[in-house]
């Protein structure tokens, strides 16, 4: 009976019933603590035949294990790559309970039954376990449930859809190929299984480290408990205390690994569709861009520039000198991407390489029975490298060799959470067996999850094989926690609708909270075309994004950003070189987001988690430190109201101050998207160039907004492709800025000058000034050659030899 629920039901209907049916199913509970141990790094306790350990991973991380049957299996993590390093700790063994203290935070583990509850030294309780629901699990499933205090969100869980606190929702954890998702779909194509609970200022972090089909419920069973669990695998927790949403993220990513610095390139305009072909096509489109002037660096080619759609082979009816069409796009600073999905060509004995030498090698997929797996994609019958081998993700990274030489710079891995046709669990069935380095083999059901990221670790480690001094760009569909380290990722295929511009926002905040900061969308939406004010609508928030491709389905009509005529090209032309001009600073702030794992696109509750009222409206964010973007995703937009977080800001298109906490009512006119800057930074910019090849001309430009309790910026920046930086290759300035009443000083502290920048000179904008300065001092000389914006309300001077470390001063 309750079989036939669980196969004919959506997983949300079968969670809802979980009350009534969970005690019938035999679900058991941890019970009383019998017995304490203490471990050096913790303590574990013994329930009947139950272990349940409680350790402290790191200063702030606790980790919880569960072995229902007292045995735990050998300790394997896909995702986390950090080295325990337990602090000091302290273990209080009362007849009531265990506290286990480390630092400033407390697990107090109470004894009968066994629950665990986490908090501050303080006495402030952070998280504890639902009281009548300890721990749990029936045959393999198994679950965690935690009480759920009013008024505490809940986000992160990666891709999911909606907005982005997930309280009073339900998700489940299976990486699917989600056609023109919607609010409501659910799986997605990513499954990482950490959030945030964050509750008047008090936040902590979980994750939940269990690649099975998993499931949260943040109140859908229960209003006064959320839980999370899945199918199979181990009870497996990591609870980080902060204390903010922003040291979570941080402890988060290092536990798990973070996005790697991405060749600059990567972080220009990015043009692909399904597909650019033939070859004639791909020049007419690299041309046009050339031509209008509008600055590209990347095009894509999807699966149609393959012989029948077979990954590693060149259609050459339509792509007759393939060879010659990368070199000469590259000679225009435009990068080839390449479309190479995992499966393999099911094609014996007619030289295909892919598939004759994986299986020699036997690297393919098998079921239970021993066959290969042979499953119908794209090129027909296919069969898949079973990427938890070692040997078959080297066997697969050596298929890049060919595309590599030819100086093919990124790759695109497509449909890998597998995406399989004509079957309905649309992907690998569950006797499918994936082999593991020590002879042993799991169902698909527990790597299911991790394929597309082994799948991406194969394409990423292979290409640093190949090019070891180059950074690789590889996009990925599917994911689980971690795999930022490998591969950038997109949201899968959106709708060309206003609905899907507005749900875009939140999905790619809850991405870079959940560790994954390099992602973006289909700019214009895949399916379907989007009407001219859509796209421009879209262009213009994609400036503002990490990834900026602008992408489309098969059959749609075209959509660069010419195509509307004269009025929209302008303003799309206008927000891509504003993208340009601003790269200094995209590029130092992700360079930012690779060391401490702090989102480009910042959610404001990163930011203010305080101040719930300025982040409930999931669609505003800081992009990187300085900028604050609201974006326009409306059609019909009556008047917005732009509620502008804590502090000053001034707008990035006037140079005009607000006043703290301003309500800004506006009709933004089609070619107008709110951006403000943080009183209280200095922003770098550029000229504008058609590729991040081509040098910018002139000075480097500062923005300098005064104000803000510690007024600074930076500037990170290096040779933008290679790993010479992590030998000390790379240039790093600290800017900073003070207001006194007799002037404004500006400091330029030079912290590393491991390589020569473009630039000799710097342009420096002070805003906020509301009248002209006496005069302008760098060091000891008066600079004759400045003037006063009144319009901006800005001081502009230049300083010709701006590399070194200086002090301008505007004196009032
Ligand atoms: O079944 O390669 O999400 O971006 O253009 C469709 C063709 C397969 C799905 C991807 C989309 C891509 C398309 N792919």
């Amino acid at each position: 009976m309750l079989g036939i629920f669980r196969r004919s039901l959506p997983p949300a209907v079968v969670l809802s019933l979980a009350p009534v049916i969970l005690a019938a199913q035999g679900w058991q509970h941890v019970g009383v603590v019998q017995k304490v141990d203490k471990l050096p790094d913790g303590v574990e306790l013994t329930c009947g035949k139950t272990k349940v350990r409680v350790t402290v991973f790191r200063e702030g991380i606790f980790r919880v294990r569960v072995a229902p049957n007292g045995a735990f299996p050998k300790d394997f993590s896909w995702a986390v790559v950090e080295t325990p390093e337990p602090p000091a700790i302290r273990v209080d063994d009362t007849k009531d309970e265990v506290r286990l203290t480390a630092g400033s935070v407390v697990a107090r583990i109470r004894k009968s039954p066994l629950l665990i509850d986490f908090l501050r030294g303080t006495g402030d309780m952070l998280v504890a376990d639902a009281p009548d629901k300890p721990m749990g699990w029936n045959g393999g499933q198994l679950r965690v449930w935690k009480r759920m205090p009013e008024e505490e969100g809940y986000y992160g869980l990666g891709d999911k859809a909606g907005p982005m606190n997930r309280r009073n929702r339900a998700f489940t954890l299976w990486n699917t190929d989600a056609f023109a998702w919607q609010e409501s779909t659910d799986p997605l194509y990513k499954s990482i299984p950490f959030f945030i609970g964050l509750r008047k200022g008090l936040a902590y972090g979980i994750f939940f480290d269990n690649t099975w089909r998993g499931s949260f419920d943040f109140g859908k069973e229960d209003h006064d408990s959320y839980s999370f669990g899945a199918e199979g695998g181990e009870i497996n927790y990591y609870f980080f205390a902060g204390p903010t949403p922003k040291k979570i993220v941080e402890d988060f990513t290092a536990l798990v690994g973070r996005t790697k610095l991405p060749p600059l390139w990567t972080l220009g305009f990015q043009q692909s569709r399904y597909s650019y072909e033939p070859e004639a096509r791909v020049y007419e489109i690299a041309k046009t861009f050339r031509d209008k002037k509008i600055p590209v660096d990347a095009i894509y080619l999807d699966i149609d520039y393959q012989d029948k759609n077979t990954p590693f082979t060149v259609d050459r009816q339509k792509f007759p000198t393939f060879e010659k069409m990368v070199t000469d796009l590259t000679a225009q600073g435009i990068h080839t991407v390449l479309i190479t999905d995992l499966h393999i060509k099911k094609d014996p004995d007619h030289g295909y390489a892919p598939y004759d030498t994986g299986a020699k090698d036997d690297v393919f997929v098998k079921r239970a029975d021993g066959t290969t797996y042979v499953g119908p994609v794209w090129p027909g019958d296919s069969v898949f490298p079973d990427f938890t081998l070692t040997r078959a993700r080297d066997w697969w990274g050596g298929l890049y060799k060919n595309f590599s030489d030819l100086g093919v710079s990124g790759f695109w891995n497509d449909m890998n959470e597998p995406a399989i046709f004509l079957t309905i669990t649309k992907t690998m069935p569950p006797d499918v067996r994936h082999r593991l380095d020590d002879g042993t083999a799991l169902p698909h059901l527990a790597i299911h999850n991790v394929f597309g990221m082994q799948n991406v670790r194969a394409t990423s480690d292979g290409l640093l094989k190949l090019r070891p001094n180059e950074r690789p760009f590889v996009l990925t569909r599917a994911a689980y926690a971690g795999t930022q380290r490998y591969a950038a990722t997109w949201t899968g295929d959106n709708v060309s609708t206003w609905n899907h511009l507005g749900m875009s926002t939140p999905m790619l905040l809850s991405m870079g909270i959940s560790g994954y900061g390099m992602v973006g969308d289909d700019i214009g939406g895949f399916a379907g075309s989007p009407e001219p004010n859509l796209l421009t609508r879209w262009i213009e928030v994609g400036a503002f994004n990490p990834i900026y491709r602008d992408h489309t389905a098969k059959g749609t009509l075209d959509q660069e950003p010419w195509v509307h005529g004269a009025k929209h090209e302008a303003i799309r032309k206008r927000y891509i070189e504003e993208r340009y001009r601003l790269l200094p600073y995209i590029y130092t702030s992700v360079e930012e987001m690779a060391r401490t794992g702090i989102p480009l696109m910042r959610p404001l509750l990163l930011e203010y988690p305080q101040s719930p009222e300025f982040f409930d409206d999931d669609r505003e964010y800081l992009f990187g430190p300085a900028l604050f973007v609201s974006p326009v995703t409306a059609e019909l937009q009556d008047t917005k109201v732009v509620q502008l977080p804590p502090g000053t800001w001034y707008n990035y298109w006037t140079g005009e101050k607000t006043s703290d906490r301003e309500l800004i009512k506006m009709n933004p006119a089609l070619d107008e998207v709110p951006v403000y800057a943080r009183a209280g930074s200095i922003v770098p910019r550029q000229q504008v160039v058609q590729s991040t090849r081509e040098t910018p001309t002139g000075p480097l430009e500062l923005r300098v907004y005064p104000g803000g309790e510690d007024c600074k910026g930076s500037l990170y920046q290096d040779d933008g492709h290679s790993f010479n930086y992590e030998k000390g290759e790379f240039l790093r300035v600290n800017y900073s800025c003070q207001v006194a009443t007799a002037g404004i000083k500006i400091v330029s502290a030079v912290e590393k000058d491991g390589y020569k920048p473009w630039w000799n000179a710097a342009e420096i904008i002070v805003y906020g000034l509301d009248k002209a300065p006496q005069s302008v001092r760098v060091g000891d000389a008066m600079i004759r050659d400045w003037h006063y914006d009144p319009v901006q309300h800005a001081a502009v001077f230049t300083i010709n030899d701006a590399k070194n470390n200086w002090i301008a001063e505007l004196i009032f």
